[in-house]
């Protein structure tokens, strides 16, 4: 551990930038902006994120089912887009997370009392969710609460950071610049409310999915929980709408991972040979987004020094989007050695906002014997 109460990540612990305009110097070191005003960020990020982009689009692209992994949708028009498919009438996951947070804020927020601790999000982007938990703080009940917001763009983190600190004066925050697919052994240790909201567990298959929740227990404490955002089954076509509104936000998203590989890749895909196809596959619980091309093409990707032919018709796969029911959300749970401490839902169940905490030992010897016993 060093002074910033981090552990050394993989690649060891940098600080990339203090705000407002640190150069570099004064690694470890807390920049007061003004007083009561506190913000550090430090960065994880080690530049190897070229070379893994790289391998995945090669290994994805010569599959018999091409496909490109979902994280390359958030360049930054991606993550603009996606805040847009938020905001359209038709996307139901983000209007009802919020609202089941309007809800429970209060009784969530109860953690910090009275010991406080790290308020840890996962993901960070926009702050709605975050301001939810924060607007309901009050500082003679609740004790001292720092938010580190994690993120892989330094850009946003800092843009959020700052909005928040000229929202709530009082608060500490400390951004953490990672990969929290990858980093999550760099996070602080204390005691901690960790957040996932948003479903985006839901785009990873059920492998990638255990895999992270078993590495964020990893960092729990007994007495930390880990609040995760979970979109739930529900009829069919209010899913399938979802992700198909009417003024095409979703469409151009989709299209738009095309163009960051063409500038990150020196690429020469023309999004538009592409439609968007999105639609639920029941078997695997999950809304599959493919680009389906209109024509035959063949793509150029310079830096790779590859191309790659696609027949008309033929899809690349750009996500899974897995919705849960109860059972499929605790054999996750189950396999991940975690267990729910309070489950948080909307009037319709669409949604679930899910307190998780670490399995005991004496939990776990339960499970196994009634496990046997059926
Ligand atoms: C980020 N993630 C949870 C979104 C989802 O619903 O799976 C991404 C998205 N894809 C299309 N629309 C939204």
């Amino acid at each position: 551990m060093n002074h910033t109460g981090l552990e050394l990540g993989e690649m060891g612990l940098e600080i990339l930038r203090a705000y407002p305009g640190n150069n570099g110097k004064g690694h470890g070191e807390s920049l007061p902006i003004s007083q009561g005003r506190h913000l550090k960020i430090v960065s994880h990020l080690n530049g190897d994120h070229r070379e893994e982009m790289i391998k995945d689009i090669q290994q994805g692209m010569t599959k018999p089912q091409k496909c490109i992994p979902p994280k390359y949708f958030y360049d930054a028009r991606g993550s603009e887009l996606f805040e847009q498919i938020c905001m359209t009438p038709e996307y139901y996951p983000t209007k009802t997370e919020l609202s089941i947070l309007d809800r429970s804020a209060a009784a969530i927020m109860q953690f910090f009392s009275p010991e406080g601790g790290d308020l840890i999000e996962l993901g960070s982007g926009a702050n709605q969710k975050i301001r939810k938990l924060l607007d309901v703080v009050n500082p003679s009940e609740h004790g001292w609460i720092r938010y580190v917001p994690v993120d892989i763009s330094q850009n946003s983190l800092l843009e959020s950071a700052t909005e928040l600190l000229n929202d709530y004066p009082n608060l500490e925050i400390l951004g953490v610049l990672a990969d929290f697919t990858r980093h999550i052994g760099v996070l602080p240790r204390g005691r901690k409310l960790i957040t996932f909201f948003g479903s985006t567990i839901g785009n990873l298959t059920e492998e990638e999915a255990v895999h992270l929740l078993k590495r964020i227990r990893s960092i729990m404490n007994p007495g930390d929980r880990f609040l995760l955002g979970m979109d739930m089954l529900k009829p069919l076509d209010v899913i399938e709408t979802a992700y198909n509104d009417r003024q095409g936000v979703t469409r151009d998203f989709n299209r738009n991972i095309l163009d960051h590989l063409n500038g990150e890749l020196n690429g020469n895909f023309n999004s538009h040979d592409f439609d968007h196809l999105a639609f639920f596959n029941p078997r695997g619980e999950c809304v599959e987004m493919h680009l389906r091309a209109k024509c035959a093409v063949t793509v150029r990707l310079g830096d790779l020094a590859m191309s790659f032919d696609i027949r008309k018709g033929e899809t690349l796969h750009t996500e899974i989007s897995r919705k849960f029911s109860r059972e499929s959300a605790d054999r996750l749970f189950r396999k991940a050695g975690l267990s729910v401490a309070r489950w948080f839902t909307d009037p319709k169940g669409w949604f679930s906002l899910v307190e998780l905490q670490v399995k005991t030992l004496e939990q776990g010897l339960m499970m196994e014997r009634w496990s046997e016993a059926i």
